[in-house]
């Protein structure tokens, strides 16, 4: 049973996360044992789900060139481009899957089935010179803006990145982290009033599923789509931005570890509303209207892998939104 806590305040977690994450980018890549690491699946896996190589739904059928000569695919126009893991109702299951895929792969390479994914508060800890940025954890950034990391295990020339790519998954040519800890205006991470907020929204979702900022859902408020007013974004968008750099690639942005503790907290705040409101829907829709066939329904297995790209990045079926709602049933648990 793996107890996810703060990093603010479980240090030694802190720790054996990190020992762990630095074990997982020596083991052995399943989808590109040539160039990568067993940590890199995870980022090739998001990478993929913001590319979204397969078009899923026949009723929104591949526009604008999606596919590109030479192989190179393009992301959809519109807000599709997230349609596995973003921008819908799967945000949330998709990521806990990922992340519990993670934390059993953590598991196995440290013999220690205690490892857990710490969670980083940011409502809490949001001091750029403590807890997750001090040279044990996630180390901090260099100085000026948008530069690479030098302090910390992630530091540049010890964390080396092999599935660095654009937005249109371009390889870019770097092999190191950048962080900027350069906020969109008004500055700052959220606030507890704010996700106090989205954590009072008792509807999950609903249509058009998608990423309109009008669209006030449990959901759409978390991902961060529809946000505080004075805002450009809200929760979980404006932490990938207030990172920065690498944080703020739609498609790279795992090769950051502090992408798992910032999902992490995205997670238990999830968590908190199903266990706060145990007599609402946790995950919508249900059901689609006759013909329709997007987005994912609750009993759906959700995408992780291309077939024409990839093989299957973990043992397990892919798996259902209903799978994922449970944490006692997937074995973890925030503390
Ligand atoms: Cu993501």
């Amino acid at each position: 049973m793996a107890i996810r806590t703060s990093i603010g305040n479980d240090h030694a977690a802190g720790l054996k996360f990190v020992d762990a994450v630095l074990r997982l980018k020596k083991a052995p890549s399943r989808l590109k044992p040539a160039t990568s690491s067993r940590y890199d699946d995870y980022v090739f896996v998001h990478i993929q789900s913001m590319l979204m190589l397969t078009v899923i739904d026949p009723a929104r059928p591949i526009v604008n060139g999606n596919l590109k000569a030479g192989g190179m695919r393009m992301p959809m126009p519109g807000g599709m481009g997230g349609m596995w893991a973003h921008q819908n109702p799967t945000f949330l299951p998709w990521h806990r899957e990922l992340l519990h895929q993670l934390e059993l792969d953590l598991q196995a390479v440290s013999g220690d089935n205690t490892v857990a994914i710490p969670y980083w508060d940011w409502t809490v800890d949001q001091d750029q010179t403590k807890a997750p940025w001090v040279n044990d954890l996630m180390g901090g950034k260099g100085a000026g803006v948008d530069v690479p990391v030098t302090t910390g295990p992630f530091a540049r020339g010890q964390w080396v990145l092999s599935l660095n790519v654009d937005d249109n998954g371009k390889p870019i040519g770097e092999d190191f982290l950048r962080r900027t800890y350069q906020p969109p205006k008004p500055p700052g991470l959220p606030t507890t009033t704010e996700v106090n907020s989205c954590l009072g929204n008792l509807v999950y979702d609903a249509p058009n599923w998608d990423d309109d900022p009008s669209l006030a859902t449990f959901r759409n408020q978390l991902e961060g789509y529809n946000h505080a007013a004075g805002r450009t974004k809200g929760l979980h968008n404006l932490v990938h931005s207030w990172v920065g750099g690498t944080m703020n690639s739609i498609t790279g942005s795992p090769n950051d570890p502090v992408f798992f503790l910032h999902h992490a907290n995205v997670d238990r705040l999830w968590d908190q509303w199903i266990k706060k409101n145990p007599a609402i829907k946790h995950y919508l829709p249900e059901t689609l209207p006759p013909g329709t066939t997007w987005p994912v329904t609750v009993d759906k297995a959700m995408t992780f892998f291309d077939p024409k790209v990839s093989t299957a990045p973990w043992a397990a079926p892919p798996a259902t939104p209903r799978q994922m709602l449970d944490l006692a049933t997937l074995g973890y648990s925030y503390a």
